[in-house]
C-alpha cells in the first residue's frame, strides 16, 4: 500500500463517539511505550501525526485515523504501565474490550511487543481472545535497533515460542531505521483483500 494522505478523525472514549463509517479499520495494541505511536507514525511517513511520547501511560483515548480515505487506523490506549493511576488502569481493559468486541468494520489487530521483553499475561490473554473471536493479527517485535542481528533472532525465537507463534509470523520492526515497514504494509494489504473477498 502506498500512503498518500492521512487525516486524523477524531479521539473516542465510547461507542457512541467513534466514527460512524465502515472502512476496513486495523487496530494498534501493545503496553505503554512499547513504541505503539512510532510504529503508526513509521506507518503512515509523519513526523508527529500520533503523539509520541517518552512519558508512558498518559493516552487514555481511541485515536481513529483514516489513510487514502480507504482504511482507518485507530491507536489504542497503551496497557499495563505500572505507574499511571488505579482509575486509569480499571478504565483501559473495558474500553479496550468495548472497541474490540462492537467494532463490525475491525479487520485485524496489530499487537505490539519490545522485542527486548518476553510477552506478558497481557499479550497472551489479548492474543487468546483475538482467537477466540477469530480476529486476524499480526505480531510486531518492535525496537529491534536495539539488539545486534543475532540477538534480533535469539529474542525472535523466544517471543515466538511464548506465543504459540510460528517465526515467519511475527515482523521484525524499528521506527529508527524503518525495517519492517513494508513487510507489516504488506501484511495490511493481505488483511484487505481477504476482508474484501469476505464481503
Ligand atoms: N530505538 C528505538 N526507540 C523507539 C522505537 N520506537 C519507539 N521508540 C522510543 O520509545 C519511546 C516510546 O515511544 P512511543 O511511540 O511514544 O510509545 P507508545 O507509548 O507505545 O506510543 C520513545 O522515546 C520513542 O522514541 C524504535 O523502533 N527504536
Ligand atoms: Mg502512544
Amino acid at each position: 500500500m502506498k500512503i498518500q494522505d492521512v487525516q486524523f478523525i477524531k479521539s473516542a472514549v465510547k461507542p457512541d463517539q467513534y466514527p460512524d463509517y465502515d472502512f476496513a479499520e486495523i487496530a494498534f495494541a501493545g503496553r505503554s511505550n512499547v513504541g505503539k505511536s512510532s510504529l503508526i507514525n513509521t506507518l503512515i511517513q509523519r513526523k508527529d501525526m500520533v503523539k509520541t511520547s517518552s512519558k508512558p501511560g498518559c493516552t487514555q483515548l481511541i485515536n481513529f485515523f483514516l489513510v487514502n480515505e480507504t482504511l482507518s487506523l485507530v491507536d489504542l490506549p497503551g496497557y499495563g504501565y505500572a505507574k499511571v493511576s488505579k482509575k486509569i488502569r480499571a478504565t483501559w481493559q473495558p474500553m479496550v474490550e468495548t472497541y474490540l468486541a462492537g467494532r463490525s468494520n475491525l479487520l485485524g489487530l496489530v499487537l505490539i511487543i519490545d522485542i527486548r521483553r518476553d510477552p506478558g499475561q497481557e499479550e497472551s490473554a489479548l492474543a487468546d481472545w483475538l482467537e477466540s473471536r477469530k480476529i486476524p493479527y499480526l505480531v510486531v517485535l518492535t525496537k529491534a535497533d536495539k539488539l545486534s542481528k543475532t540477538q534480533q533472532q535469539k529474542r525472535c525465537a523466544a517471543i515466538c515460542s511464548r506465543l504459540h507463534r510460528d517465526k515467519n509470523a511475527v515482523i521484525l520492526f524499528s521506527a529508527k531505521t524503518r525495517l519492517g515497514r513494508e513487510t507489516v504494509l504488506d501484511e495490511i494489504d493481505n488483511l484487505m483483500a481477504w476482508y474484501d473477498q469476505k464481503g
